[in-house]
């Protein structure tokens, strides 16, 4: 069996080792141009070049949880495309999202600003049932976060493009819901996949119908969000603030005004790392899995994209 191994801006060595300790009888090449054909890769942004080469694919592991950028290439049909399927991901997607949203509501950034002026100031409590949060996505990391956001007893409503059903979670779904499930959250978590229908999905219109005060946590795709949109809703005042892990631009462009926004709070696409140990072992079962003829979990539907 041989492995093609092509992650753009990844470094490959302690891949190539993790794989080959974990599949001795495998055959695990770094992709070079014109290399011969291989059974399975282990990609994340790979050149069209590679795709074009290697027509004869069975699976293609994607190392991180969003394909829409592979989806983008021509693909060969051979081939299953699977994301991670959490492979210690959600754990640090619920830390990330309740961290930003207890900052939040616990007004954590406010007491910074004013010990930082030496100032001994006891601000009145807030109420958590003023401060719903809503979920979109409810995919593996959606649920997650929408659960672990239960543990800490915020009203949680959940927006899924399916019905889906979580304990103590508020289910709104498809997009005739998607009005009363904005309508009915103050903090909005974006962690859904980006798609012609998702693009763009945070914009004036939708992010208008938050709760007064609201608050935006995007940690899915930063084309989701209209930046300008963000920027006037924040400025008027309907908005409070924003956490944003992922940009349209990546790195952020110098001259973005998201740099210095005072209300928002940024980080550069750090909410869930890829754990390289964890991931290998998740594709060595599922190509094991495969070779035997099962079903694996996290197969893209492309049609879908995602
Ligand atoms: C992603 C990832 O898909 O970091 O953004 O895994």
């Amino acid at each position: 069996m041989k492995i093609a191994f092509c992650c753009t801006g990844t470094e490959p060595a302690p891949w190539l080792a993790g794989l080959r300790a974990a599949l001795p009888q495998a055959q695990v090449e770094l992709w070079q141009a014109g290399a011969s054909p291989a059974d399975y890769a282990v990609v994340w942004a790979p050149p069209q070049q590679f795709f074009d080469e290697q027509r004869q694919l069975k699976a293609v592991f994607a190392i991180g949880a969003g394909v829409d950028a592979l989806l983008k290439l021509r693909l060969p049909s051979s081939a299953s495309f699977v994301r991670l399927d959490d492979a210690g991901m959600a754990v640090q997607m619920a830390e990330y999202v309740c961290h930003a949203v207890i900052r939040h509501f616990r007004e954590f950034d406010v007491y910074a600003a004013d010990i930082s002026q030496g100032h001994w100031t006891v601000h009145p409590s807030q109420h958590r049932a003023d401060f719903p949060v809503g979920v979109m996505g409810l995919g593996v990391l959606g649920q997650r976060v929408a659960q672990a956001l239960t543990h800490f007893e915020f009203p949680v409503n959940g927006w899924s493009r399916t019905p889906k059903q979580l304990d103590g979670v508020r289910g709104f779904h498809g997009g005739d819901q998607l009005d009363a499930f904005l309508a009915a959250s103050r903090i909005l978590v974006n962690l859904l996949p980006l798609t012609a229908e998702t693009l763009g999905i945070m914009n004036r219109t939708t992010l208008s119908r938050l709760h007064p005060g609201g608050y935006v946590i995007n940690v899915a795709r930063g084309a989701h969000l209209v930046d300008d949109d963000l920027l006037a809703l924040l400025d008027s005042g309907h908005l409070a603030g924003a956490t944003l892990d992922v940009f349209r631009t990546e790195p952020l462009p110098p001259a973005h005004p998201f740099w210095h926004h005072p209300k928002i709070t940024m980080t550069p696409h750090t909410s869930a790392r890829t754990l390289r140990e964890t991931s290998i072992a998740q594709m060595v079962g599922k190509i094991a899995a495969l070779e035997r003829g099962e079903r694996i979990a996290g197969i893209v539907d492309t049609s879908r994209g995602y």
